[in-house]
């Protein structure tokens, strides 16, 4: 793969003609099948059959019941995608439109003037909207394809996680998004919106959005909609949404190349239990193999098992998480390796023989995950690994990466299917069989496993880290794009290595990515072998304190961050959100260093180590509190002093946000007696909701509704407001919220006057005066 190099539509054969409704389509000699199928008035599915096998795709795409019409309408002279209001949001190009050569194939559309774009899962351009790109999608270990002059602090593309996916704005017509349910690499190319990027003609993207793929059955989903709220929900249902993840997993993770088993463990249990400063994961990279065999623990790193090491960190609510890569160790004699020989589970090569790649223990095999029997095989060494006392699983280099071997020797289905067909989607299938063997381990508990590679279908079974990144400003900017790009696209629970992977976190970068990111849905700081050391504790003086702080506001927020999950999983919304989800005003999406968490919460952060100031944007027509001053700030752009203790965040009016009572010093989180805070301001006239969840955070038992629910709306009459909470649901006993407003205006509960407590709260800047609400 060229990762510079892009089919050019003029080296394809294209349609002439389209047929009235399904049927099929001539090009030259070739006829090929095309059906449209509708999923309600907003999704659409086309499929071509022809020169290719059937969709290889491991997971099916999640749809709504056939109807029997959609939003793609094809008659003999076009192919048109058309929202529900009659609008035509794009077309195909005529003559121009449906084109192959030889396996290839590729899809030119008409756009409208204006037309933006989004999504594209795991991208590393730093932007939100994305005019004027090419792209292939293709899973690639970055480090080990990219030399470091590139990936140390520029773009670097195709990335670890292929969604191919685009999400159009077409002008004020509507939204629409194509997803190529097709794990071959899939390009796209957008037009450009100005000449920004071009300095040399071929530089200059195509008036048209072009999409293709260099094999693989075509097979597109067309999701249309009024808003980038609706598409994005309705994609990320499609490719399946995140199960709620076990309460534990939204913690803070500590993790680092280098340590090693039992003693670096208890070392940070009792830092963190000294610091008090709460972390739910310890993570243990290579070191604890026996010589980077995976499924053997090296008896050196834990002398006495790794149960009691598991049931001591326990006591704190930690556990550990161990990395597993897919390779393993061509050796003869070595169990797994002998096992899986025989079993014949591993990957072919073009003469037949096993393919042997050089990674970690040297020459290496990889299990063939694209098979269903070997999903079976590799469970049976996760179900033993989670048995031994590992608490979740780091699935790391399934891209899969195999050091300087050119892995399309790596053939699948015994040596029937190549490389290409089926590698972005090998990381999915490790995903899958390692989440079956801890079900098998334990059937009542939520597994939890962290990828970097992964596929159309991974939400389902695996949160992601964005990979290898470096301690610098470029890697603090690109957490939050790259984040939002994959909540558009399917992929809600991710975060980068906070702190940054290779190179040396200083006091003031470790700071303010950790402000930056202690909200995110994911949440670890790690760093690569022969660095400084990253941990808070690593740290001196106000770095430490700041740190730390930021880590328990986590904890404090968690409620809020499980609620977002809960809903998730019903509604498919995103954690993250760029501002033009929640509001609809021109300029917004070039916003690439803000993001909302939920509705209610804004975050801009300082992005640069060394930054103590900067511009924010705060949109729509209402005021936000500021939590560093405890004032209202009107909407639009102002500068903000930001020392290094503060981070701006901003609460929406109206914003009711569940959190801890108290700033917590441990892991423990006590769901059923919030603090729901509610920012108000004086005066306020509006309406807002949220659906707070408490369940046991671990069992699967929320689904057989063990799980209480909690409806509160806050109303604002413009003298008093009015505060109700209503258990739709109450299957995990009574939630006793208490609540917390920041203005002293009349209050009401249920319908019964309140009285207001003056009380301090201490977020993300000076304590700030709120007021207890009580009966
Ligand atoms: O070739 O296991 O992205 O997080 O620390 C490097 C060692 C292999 C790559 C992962 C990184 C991990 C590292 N791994």
């Amino acid at each position: 793969m060229f990762f510079t190099k892009y089919p050019h539509p003029a080296n394809f054969a294209f349609a002439q003609k389209l047929p009235a409704n399904s049927g099929s389509v001539s090009i030259g000699e070739i006829s090929l099948g095309l059906s449209i199928d509708h999923h309600g008035e907003n999704i659409s599915r086309l499929t071509l059959s022809g020169p290719w096998p059937e969709n290889l795709s491991l997971t099916d795409i999640i749809a709504p019941e056939k109807t029997s019409c959609g939003p793609a309408q094809l008659d003999s002279s076009n192919l048109e995608l058309r929202l529900s209001n009659g609008n035509t949001l794009l077309d195909l190009v005529p003559q121009q439109g449906l084109g192959i050569n030889g396996r290839r194939w590729i899809m030119q559309f008409r756009v409208p003037d204006g037309a933006r774009y989004y999504g594209m899962g795991e991208k590393n351009f730093g932007e939100i909207e994305l005019s004027g790109y090419r792209t292939v999608f293709w899973n690639t270990d970055v480090w080990s394809d990219f030399h470091w002059g590139q990936w140390g602090g520029n773009p670097t593309d195709p990335s670890y996680f292929s969604t191919p996916y685009i999400l159009v704005k077409c002008a004020d017509k509507g939204y629409v998004g194509i997803l190529v349910h097709n794990p071959s690499p899939v390009f796209m190319e957008t037009p450009g919106k100005d000449d920004s990027r071009v300095f040399v003609e071929w530089q200059r993207t195509s008036e048209h959005l072009t999409i293709g793929a260099y094999d693989g059955q075509p097979d597109l989903w067309i999701i249309t909609g009024h808003t980038a709220a609706e598409v994005t929900q309705r994609v990320n249902q499609l490719v399946g949404v995140t199960p709620t993840p076990p309460l534990w997993s939204l913690g803070f993770h500590q993790s680092r190349w280098g340590y090693g088993g039992e003693k670096d463990l208890f070392d940070l249990d009792d830092n963190f239990n000294n610091e008090k400063i709460p972390c739910s994961g310890l993570w243990l990279d290579l070191d604890y193999m026996d010589g980077f065999r995976i499924f053997q623990t090296s008896n050196e790193m834990f002398p006495n098992g790794v149960q009691p090491v598991a049931d001591k960190l326990a006591k704190s609510g930690r556990r550990i998480v161990p990395i597993i890569d897919p390779g393993v160790k061509f050796e003869p004699g070595y169990r797994v390796y002998d096992d899986g020989n025989k079993q014949d589970v591993f990957c072919k090569n073009p003469v037949g023989n096993e393919f042997i790649g050089l990674v970690w223990p040297g020459e290496t095999v990889f299990p063939d995950f694209t098979k269903r029997s070997v999903w079976d095989w590799w469970r049976g060494y996760t179900k033993e690994f989670r048995e031994s006392g590992f608490g979740a699983c780091w699935v790391d280099m399934n891209d899969p990466s195999t050091g300087p071997v050119d892995p399309n020797d790596m053939l699948f289905d015994d040596g029937k299917t190549s490389h290409a067909e089926h590698r972005n989607q090998y990381a999915l299938g490790m995903q899958i069989a390692t989440h079956k063997g801890f079900l098998d381990a334990k059937p009542n508990e939520r597994p939890f496993i962290l990828s970097r590679s992964g596929f159309i279908g991974s939400s389902q079974y695996s949160a992601i880290w964005t990979g290898d990144n470096c301690s610098n400003d470029f890697y603090l900017k690109l957490s939050i794009t790259t984040s939002i790009g994959m909540a558009f696209s399917g992929h809600v629970f991710n975060g980068p290595d906070v702190g940054g992977f290779g190179g040396d976190s200083s006091p003031e970068l470790m700071t303010r990515w950790q402000q930056a990111c202690f909200l995110f849905p994911f949440c670890r700081n790690h760093s690569t072998a022969g660095t400084r050391n990253q941990e808070p504790f690593a740290y001196e003086g106000a770095a430490k304190n700041n740190i730390a702080h930021y880590i328990r506001l986590r904890y404090k927020f968690l409620p809020y961050l499980y609620s977002l999950f809960a809903q998730h999983e019903e509604t498919g919304a995103p954690i993250l959100r760029p501002l033009f989800y929640e509001f609809e005003s021109g300029g917004l999406d070039e916003v690439c260093d803000q993001f909302l968490v939920g509705s209610g919460i804004l975050q801009a952060p300082i992005i640069e180590a060394r930054g103590k100031e900067r511009d924010v944007v705060l949109p729509g027509n209402e005021p936000w509190w500021h939590s560093s001053t405890g004032d209202w700030r009107e909407p639009g752009t102002m500068s903000l002093q930001v020392p290094m203790k503060n981070t701006p965040l901003f609460f929406r009016a109206g914003a009711i946000v569940p959190m801890q009572k108290h700033l917590p010093s441990t892991t423990e989180i006590d769901l059923l007696n919030p603090r729901i805070l509610i920012t108000a301001p004086k005066g306020w006239k509006g309406e807002t909701q949220f659906e707070f969840v408490a369940d046991d955070g671990i069992s699967f038992d929320y689904r057989d509704g063990k799980r209480s629910k909690l409806l509160i709306t806050a109303k604002g009459d413009g003298k008093a407001l009015h505060i109700t909470a209503d258990h739709t649901a109450t299957g995990f006993g009574e939630v006793t919220p208490e609540f917390t407003v920041v203005e002293h205006v009349p209050v009401t509960v249920n319908g019964q006057a309140a009285t207001l407590q003056p009380s301090v709260i201490r977020l993300t800047g000076r304590a700030d005066t709120v007021f207890n609400v009580t009966l």
